[in-house]
């Protein structure tokens, strides 16, 4: 494997795995706050992240190079509010997605067609993710403050779809 992409690769399995944490840390919190939709919402986020790690660790291995398990920092739990949560979920989405262009970017650079092409599968991914994460956030700056729209929200966040458009 070109050690240059094996680097990147490594650097966004860190990436998917700060993501999985993060995610973790936010299903949490609305745990603990009454959210319980919301809660599952991003347990189910922080599982699809860990995949999203785990198939970059094994393929970095199938094509000879050698997987690195990051150390992970604390992932932050200090949320003042649900447009906060969302906002950092986009965040989250965003930097990853510019990372995963960054790599497809060094592929074509190095003419690494087959890792090009097995990252095409992040691109739809995020694609889709961070429909879901606009979208959700659009909704709570209709919802506003309005306690019984939160309420709302919670029950029926598991039920929102991506953007027919990016599925
Ligand atoms: Fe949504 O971050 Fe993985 O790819």
């Amino acid at each position: 494997m070109i050690p240059e992409i094996e680097k990147l690769l490594n650097d966004q399995v860190k990436y998917e795995a700060k993501a999985s944490a993060q995610y973790l840390s936010m299903a949490s919190w609305a745990d603990t706050h009454g959210y319980n939709g919301i809660a599952d919402f991003f347990y189910k986020q922080s599982e699809e992240e860990r995949v999203h790690m785990t198939k970059l660790v094994k393929f970095i291995n199938e094509r000879s190079g050698n997987a690195v398990i990051p150390a992970i920092d604390q992932p932050r739990d200090d949320f003042k509010s649900l447009m906060e949560l969302f906002e950092t979920f986009l965040e989250s989405e965003e930097f990853v997605t510019a990372k995963i262009n960054n790599v497809i970017y060094e592929c074509l650079q190095f003419k690494d067609y087959n890792v090009h092409n097995f990252m095409q599968w992040y691109v739809a991914e995020q694609l889709e993710e961070e429909a879901i994460a606009r979208t959700l956030l659009d909704k709570l700056k209709i919802i506003g403050d309005d306690k019984s729209g939160h309420y709302l929200f919670d029950r029926d966040i598991n039920t929102f779809q991506a953007p027919e458009a990016v599925r």
